[in-house]
């Protein structure tokens, strides 16, 4: 009988919000004898506030950090959804015990004493793999929990224009879309309008969706802000380079870079600060002072994180 905290990355996206709300309530049906809490590290993504609140869903409270235990006390069991990289995770997981991940990235650094609930799949996103997960426990998803699921698909997978969209996820979404009578690509367009873009100051642009790496020693962040029209946030562009520079500061951080990925014109624009040698090569780029735009580049964890860290090895 523990209380078990779910929770996605750092600076924690739709998906990490959504799969971590929808996977305690999974697991919180099955009565295993734990209760499943879904927890934040980070604020709330726009679009996932409001998709919570439209059902009446409790949002995650935030989470700083997990103590050491007290003697005698046992660790707190947690389970991390959408990553698995300790540094992308809660301050002081050494101190959590690990008991699952449920998640669609590389395995970076883990290891663990006793074996655990880890399922991970290069689906498009972490919400199409707790869509299953219902399936496999036999739990039919309720029209609130499959719009919340079908909310985080669409925006893990840019309206899968992304190339990490599989042919799994699009039998889904199908699916999802006949089950509940409605499009889901003008659902996904709500979704992302529900985002209101414009009301984001360049800090936040840096900071609301960062992920950070390792490199050979080096730590580099990788950020991406999603946009439907990227000229609003390009315009704040002697900002936004003063914001990320900052950031970087702050973190102790080598290497920053930002993709303002506009999901209409289908492409990012690449921004970098700090050591752009690694980030330079991965992506075969000079950096330029308006950035360098990457047609067909949606994906940070295919087309942007994945050549860098290849560049690192090569
Ligand atoms: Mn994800």
């Amino acid at each position: 009988m523990s209380t078990v905290y779910v929770f996605g990355h750092k600076h924690p996206d739709n998906d990490s919000i959504l799969a971590a709300v929808m996977l305690s309530q999974l697991m919180n049906t099955l009565e295993d004898g734990n209760t499943y809490v879904p927890r934040r590290l980070g604020e709330m993504p726009l679009e996932s506030a409001a998709i919570l609140k439209s059902w009446e869903f409790p949002e995650p409270e935030y989470l700083d950090e997990i103590p050491a235990p007290e003697p005698g006390q046992e660790r707190q069991k947690v389970i991390l959804v959408d990553h698995n990289e300790e540094v992308q995770s809660v301050h002081g997981l050494s101190n959590a015990e690990v008991v699952g991940v449920v998640d669609h990235h590389r395995i970076a650094d883990f290891s663990t004493h006793k074996p655990i609930f880890f399922i991970t799949l290069p689906w498009g996103s972490t919400a199409t793999i707790v869509l299953y997960l219902f399936h496999c426990y036999e739990i039919t998803p309720t029209v609130a929990q499959l719009s919340c699921l079908l909310s985080a698909m669409m925006t893990d997978m840019v309206m899968m224009k992304s190339p990490t969209t599989t042919e799994i996820d699009r039998q889904f979404v199908e699916n999802i879309g006949e089950i509940l009578g409605l499009d889901p690509v003008d659902f996904g367009m709500n979704i992302f309008t529900n985002r209101a873009t414009d009301k984001y100051t360049p800090d936040e642009m840096v900071a609301h969706d960062i992920k950070g790496f390792v490199i050979n020693g080096k730590r580099v962040f990788i950020g991406q802000y999603e946009t439907v029209d990227k000229n609003i946030a390009l315009s704040r562009l002697p900002e936004l380079r003063a914001a990320m520079e900052s950031f970087r500061k702050e973190k102790n951080a080598d290497t920053l870079v930002l993709a303002v990925t506009d999901i209409m014109e289908e492409g990012s624009q690449i921004l970098m600060c700090g050591d752009k040698s690694l980030p330079e090569r991965g992506l075969g780029i000079e950096d330029e002072p308006g950035g360098v735009w990457l047609p067909g580049v949606l994906s940070r964890k295919k087309q942007i994180a994945a050549p860098i860290l290849a560049a690192a090895t090569a």
